[in-house]
C-alpha cells in the first residue's frame, strides 16, 4: 500500500502531540483519535456482505474454474482479503519516516509467533540495505586477537534456535498520562515474536579470547545512524545470539539483514541490527541511546539508567479497539502476555474493571522470554464491560496498574511502561481506550 493512499489517523495531523498530552493531563478519560484501522474497519464492514451466488446451496465461482498454476506467486503472499493487515506509523509521532517506528497489527494476529512482514520497524537512521557478501562483523578492544569476520564464517559456529519478544521500550510510551491512543496496534504494537536462528555471541568471543578486565562490550549497527549501545560482559556470555534468521528465513532487511544481536528479555533498542561491530572494554560508552534516549526521567529530576530488562506485561488483543466484539452469546476474549526475567506462570482476566478476576486460559508453547497466549471463551450479555489482563511471571512478579506505577515513576518518562491496560467495551460491541485507576 502506497503511503499516500494509506488512511490516516482522523483529524491527527492537525492535532499536535502536545495538545493531546494536554488533553490526556486534564482529565479526558477516552482517547479522541480514531484510528486508520477504525475506518478501515468501517469500509470493510460495507465491502464483507457475501454474494448470494457464492453461498450453499450454489456452487462458488472458486469452485467452477480451475485456480493458479503453481509460481502464480514465487514468493508467497496473503489473500488480497487481508491487505488490511498491515504495520502501520502514527504520522505525527516523529518528524521523519527514517528516525520512526510503525506498529504490529497484534489485533490481527493469533499464536504466538509474529510473522515476519508484520514485525514492527524502529530505526534511527532508515533501513539500512546491505550485500551480505560486503558485510563484515569486527571484534576488537581488549581481545587477544582482533578479528574480522564474514557472514559465511559465522555460519560455521554451531547453530541455536530460540523464540523471544523483542519489545521497544517506549511501547505505551504515549499512554504514560492516560489514555491516547484508540487502538492496541499503536499502544502496544512495539513488540514481536519471533524464532531466532543465530550463534552465541559467547563462543565468538571465545575465539577472539576476552582479556581479564573486560566488563562492557559496544555493539555498533552499520546503518547511517551507526547505532550503537554498552552491553555488560555477563549477559553478552550468558544468553546473547548473532542471529541471521528470523522464523527459518533471513533476516527482513528492516530487522537488520543480514545480522543482528539478540538480547533476550531485555529492551529493544539493545538489539543492534546490521550488526558491523563488537569492541570489548572495561566500561560503558554512555552512548546516545543510553544516556539522553532509553533513561527514565523521574518525577524528581533523577533518571534511571540502564534499565535494560522489560518486566512482566500483557495486553487483550481481542476484544481491542481494533476488534470489535460481533454481539452478544459466544464470544473468545484473547491477548499475550510476556515477561523479560522468565516464563508467563498465570493471565487474569476481568471483564468489570477489576472487581472480579479469573484465570484465562494459555494455550501454545509457554518459553522463556516469549510472547505467551491467553484467552477467555465467555458469554456476554450485551452489558458494557471494563476488560482488562494482568500477567503474572515465573519470578512471582505480578503487572501492575497504571496508577501503581506512576506512583513510583511519576508521569515524565516515556519507557517502560507495563501498566495494566483497560478497553472499554460499549454494548454495541465498540471498543475504546480507557483509563480506571
Ligand atoms: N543499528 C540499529 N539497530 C537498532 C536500531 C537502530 O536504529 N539501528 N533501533 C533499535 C530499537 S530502538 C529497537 S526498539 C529495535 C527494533 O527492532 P525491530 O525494528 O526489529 O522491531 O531495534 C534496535 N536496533
Ligand atoms: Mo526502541
Amino acid at each position: 500500500m502506497s503511503k499516500g493512499s494509506q488512511e490516516r489517523t482522523d483529524g491527527a495531523p492537525n492535532r499536535s502531540r502536545r495538545q493531546f498530552l494536554a488533553a490526556a493531563a486534564t482529565g479526558v478519560a477516552a482517547a479522541g483519535l480514531t484510528t486508520a484501522n477504525a475506518q478501515e474497519a468501517a469500509k470493510g464492514a460495507k465491502a464483507a456482505v457475501a454474494n448470494p451466488k457464492n453461498l450453499p446451496p450454489n456452487v462458488a465461482g472458486w469452485s467452477s474454474s480451475l485456480g493458479d498454476g503453481v509460481q502464480a506467486n514465487p514468493y508467497g503472499k496473503p489473500s488480497k482479503f487481508e491487505k488490511h493487515v498491515v504495520r502501520r506509523d502514527v504520522e505525527w509521532l516523529t518528524a521523519s519516516t527514517e528516525s520512526s517506528v510503525n506498529f504490529t497489527p497484534l489485533h490481527e494476529l493469533d499464536g504466538i509467533i509474529t510473522p515476519n512482514g508484520l514485525c514492527f520497524e524502529r530505526h534511527h537512521g532508515g533501513t539500512a540495505r546491505i550485500n551480505p557478501i560486503e558485510h563484515r562483523l569486527m571484534i576488537n578492544g581488549l581481545v587477544d586477537k582482533p578479528l574480522l569476520f564474514s557472514m559465511e564464517d559465522l555460519k560455521r559456529f554451531p547453530r541455536y534456535n530460540r523464540v523471544y519478544f523483542l519489545e521497544c521500550a517506549a511501547n505505551s510510551g504515549m499512554e504514560w498520562r492516560g489514555a491516547q491512543l484508540n487502538g492496541c496496534q499503536y499502544t502496544h504494537g512495539m513488540v514481536h515474536n519471533v524464532m531466532y536462528t543465530g550463534i552465541r555471541l559467547k563462543d565468538v568471543l571465545e575465539e577472539a579470547g576476552v582479556k581479564p578486565n573486560a566488563k562492557w562490550l559496544m555493539l555498533e549497527g552499520a546503518d547511517s545512524a551507526g547505532m550503537n549501545r554498552s552491553l555488560p560482559l555477563d549477559k553478552a556470555l550468558k544468553d546473547v545470539l548473532l542471529a541471521f534468521k528470523m522464523n527459518g528465513e533471513s533476516l527482513r532487511e528492516e530487522q537488520g539483514y543480514p545480522l543482528r544481536a539478540v538480547i533476550p528479555g531485555w529492551e529493544g533498542n539493545m538489539w543492534v541490527k546490521w550488526l558491523r561491530r563488537i569492541e570489548v572494554g572495561d566500561q560503558p560508552w554512555h552512548a546516545r541511546e543510553e544516556t539522553s534516549k532509553y533513561t527514565d526521567l523521574l518525577a524528581d529530576g533523577r533518571s534511571r539508567r540502564f534499565t535494560y530488562i522489560m518486566d512482566a506485561k500483557s495486553v487483550i488483543t481481542g476484544p481491542a479497539p481494533e476488534a470489535r466484539l460481533p454481539g452478544k452469546g459466544r464470544n473468545v476474549l484473547t491477548g499475550i502476555a510476556w515477561s523479560g526475567r522468565g516464563t508467563i506462570k498465570r493471565v487474569d482476566v476481568t471483564l468489570d474493571g477489576g472487581k472480579n478476576w479469573v484465570e484465562a486460559r494459555i494455550d501454545g508453547p509457554i518459553l522463556d522470554m516469549s510472547v505467551t497466549r491467553f484467552y477467555l471463551d465467555f458469554d456476554w450479555d450485551g452489558r458494557e464491560m471494563l476488560v482488562q489482563s494482568r500477567a503474572h511471571d515465573s519470578t512471582g512478579y505480578v503487572q501492575p496498574t497504571k496508577s501503581e506505577l506512576r506512583a513510583v515513576r511519576g508521569v515524565n518518562s516515556i519507557y517502560h511502561n507495563n501498566g495494566i491496560q483497560t478497553w472499554l467495551v460499549r454494548s454495541t460491541g465498540e471498543v475504546e481506550n480507557v483509563e480506571i485507576s
